[in-house]
């Protein structure tokens, strides 16, 4: 590849079909309104905008009954399937790939995406929830739990309403921060594959500074590998991310949230990022909550394409 020097596409995909809250979908609308587009470009960034995949409603099958526990795996399975062929020919401009959601299930389109134009990319994956059920263990069903599970083919994912999506990932090249509400089936996962993990625990052991050295050590010990950052806004404690579907208490700090995103910029191996499950119908009617959710979500962006405070 030759490396498109500071050009970040957007993709901001408006959909929520991977769990039962609406108002996610209005994610990236509500971003883009805040200003995100024009932060980047303050921070000399080329900035694309890509406008697919802002309305994928017409992707929407006419009956889509659930597949075991799954509800809507062929709206999911189209959506991601248009996703990730967008995201893959910007990532193989050499562009950084931003995706703005909309729910967590949108991963399987920008690692379906981003792994054919790097199959040797790492992941480091910030949220309070492992989204590593199956279609076996998940118990809502929702597949905005589940992306890891289809993108590392684990059992019960080859399914051929998802034929399009092979194994991309391996456990070695997954990394989470913030976890703190996994599934008992999720983390007998974990534990079987030896995926790295770095819960709340351990961020209140080893301080957000070392967890993330700790966490690049692993998946990335000779610094070489491209870096997919999966950033789900729940990671964040609830009182600095409020307006999202699944908040769980006991969370990354703001300043804890923002410095994983200066660490991965100041590594220069930054190919792709997704923001999602801001979700802005979930501020309660509270402006402020509604603010700074999407403020944060904004500033998570800055921080990983060069914002520094000095
Ligand atoms: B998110 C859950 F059971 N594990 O599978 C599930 F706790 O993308 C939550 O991280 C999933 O917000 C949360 O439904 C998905 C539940
Ligand atoms: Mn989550
Ligand atoms: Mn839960
Ligand atoms: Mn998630």
């Amino acid at each position: 590849f030759v490396a498109q020097p500071k050009t970040v596409s957007i993709l901001g995909v408006a959909f929520s079909g991977g769990q039962a809250k609406g108002g996610v979908e209005n994610g990236p609308q509500t971003l883009a309104e805040f200003g995100l587009h024009q932060q980047l470009r303050d921070l000399d960034w080329n900035v694309t905008v890509d406008a697919r995949c802002q309305d994928l409603t017409h992707l929407q099958p006419e009956s889509d009954p659930d597949i075991g526990k799954l509800k809507k795996p062929r709206y999911v399975s189209a959506v991601c399937e248009y996703l990730a062929n967008v995201v893959e020919e910007h990532a193989k401009r050499g562009e950084l790939v931003l995706t703005i959601g909309g729910d967590h299930s949108l991963a399987m389109g920008t690692l379906g995406g981003t792994t054919r134009a790097h199959p040797d990319l790492c992941v480091i994956w910030v949220d309070a929830h492992a989204d590593i059920n199956t279609p076996l263990t998940t118990d809502s069903g929702n597949l905005h739990g589940c992306p890891l599970a289809f993108l590392l083919g684990l059992e019960g994912t080859d399914l051929p309403e998802f034929s399009w999506l092979s194994p991309c990932l391996t456990p070695d090249r997954l990394v989470y921060i913030g976890l703190r509400d996994v599934d008992q089936g999720e983390k007998r996962i974990l534990k079987q594959l030896g995926i790295k993990a770095f819960s709340m625990t351990e961020v209140d052991r080893y301080g957000i500074g070392q967890v993330v050295e700790m966490a690049l050590d692993h998946v990335n010990p000779n610094r070489d590998r491209p870096i997919h950052l999966s950033y789900d806004v729940d990671g964040l404690d609830p009182s600095v991310a409020p307006a999202t579907g699944t908040p769980v208490r006991g969370g990354l700090t703001f300043r804890e949230g923002h410095y994983i995103c200066e660490r991965l910029h100041e590594t220069g191996l930054l190919c792709a990022m997704d923001v999602m499950e801001v979700n802005p119908a979930l501020a309660h009617g509270d402006i402020h909550q509604l603010t700074q959710t999407v403020a944060v979500g904004c500033s998570l962006v800055r921080s990983a394409l060069g914002e520094t405070l000095l």
